[in-house]
């Protein structure tokens, strides 16, 4: 019988709240791609979206502001079997942590970042996030918002992220079939998932959104996907038109894949190049103290071995 990942913890999110829709398409997908408590972690910061993993029957960290990435990574580094989801806010991954998410693109582990996206910081009462534009005056700012804004899509393929995609937490189908294809690529994948929150946002509300989003999946000439044999030329075309529609924040704003490479090897495949044992024999799964509960880990002899 397929596992339901809802856990019976009681929900806290406000009315009308996107997040739900996010829970709902993670959890449908998990299901879907026919995985087991025990195949998933989610990893969390601090915010309103940092208490999905409460809200999942499988294993999840609430971590520290900021952090989920570097305790995500360790989760995969450590045991490369896991399939790693990162739940995190817009404030919480590229304000406070904004520097993780750039090494982990570059890096292309293999975790799955979903961005919650909603322009503000929930959790503690609405002010202005690193997504909403200057100038912007929601109903949780005393005045206009004084910061510029960053474009999580394009400093993603910037930072070197291998799938990037992005959702609208109101097309629950769509998002869980973006969160499947993300959870199937072996690089890193980043889902930014545009999603009102009705308590501090009055603009970027559900009806904004609605009026805006349109699928690139819908074009017949949209095509992101780079193989290992795809021509260095059309990855360069593919990764500038993913760039270019990134850009698009008007009248009309994208939701799908923009840019799809699998021909990045991730970096569990890079270390596992180095340390043949590594996939086999991960460090989850070693036995590191004897019985007398002292450590059999002689650290001078595994740098000895590893470090040329
Ligand atoms: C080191 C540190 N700095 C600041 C805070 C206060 N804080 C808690 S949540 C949060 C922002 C959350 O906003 P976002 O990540 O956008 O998530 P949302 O609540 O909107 O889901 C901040 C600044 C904290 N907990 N720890
Ligand atoms: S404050 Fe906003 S983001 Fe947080 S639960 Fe309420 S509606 Fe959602």
């Amino acid at each position: 019988m397929a596992h339901n990942f809802r856990s019976d913890v009681a929900i806290d999110w406000c009315p009308g709240c996107g997040d739900f829709g996010i829970v709902t398409g993670l959890t449908q997908a998990l299901t879907e791609l026919n995985y087991g408590p025990n195949d998933v972690v989610a990893v969390s910061g601090i915010g309103c979206s940092g208490k999905t993993p409460h809200y999942l029957n499988m294993a999840g960290i609430h971590t520290l502001h900021g952090r989920s990435i570097p305790y995500a990574t360790g989760v995969k580094l450590a045991n490369p079997r896991l399939k790693v989801i990162v739940t995190s806010g817009d404030g919480d991954m590229l304000s406070i942590g904004a520097g993780h998410f750039v090494a982990e693109g570059r890096r292309n582990t293999g975790l799955t970042i979903i961005l919650y996206d909603n322009e503000v910081y929930g959790l503690t009462k609405g002010q202005a996030a690193p997504t909403m534009a200057l100038g912007e005056k929601t109903k949780g700012l005393a005045r206009p918002n004084v910061f510029g804004k960053v474009n999580p899509i394009t400093m993603a393929l910037s930072s070197g992220y291998s799938f990037v995609a992005r959702g609208f937490s109101f097309d629950t189908k769509h998002l869980k079939e973006l969160i499947k294809k993300a959870m199937i690529h072996e690089g890193s994948s980043f889902i930014d998932v545009l999603q009102p929150c009705p308590t501090y946002n009055n603009i970027n509300t559900m009806e904004w959104y609605r009026g805006k989003v349109y699928k690139m999946d819908d074009e017949k000439s949209w095509d992101p996907v780079v193989l290992p044999d795809t021509s260095a030329e059309s990855v360069s075309e593919k990764f500038n038109n993913a760039y270019k529609r990134g850009l698009e924040w008007d009248d009309k704003i994208p939701i799908g894949v923009f840019y799809d490479n699998r021909a990045i090897p991730s970096f569990v495949k890079r270390i596992a190049e180095y340390l043949p044992d590594y996939l086999n024999n991960p460090p989850a799964e070693q036995i590191v103290a004897g019985t007398d509960g002292y450590t059999n880990v002689d650290p001078f002899k595994t740098f000895a071995d590893r470090v040329i």
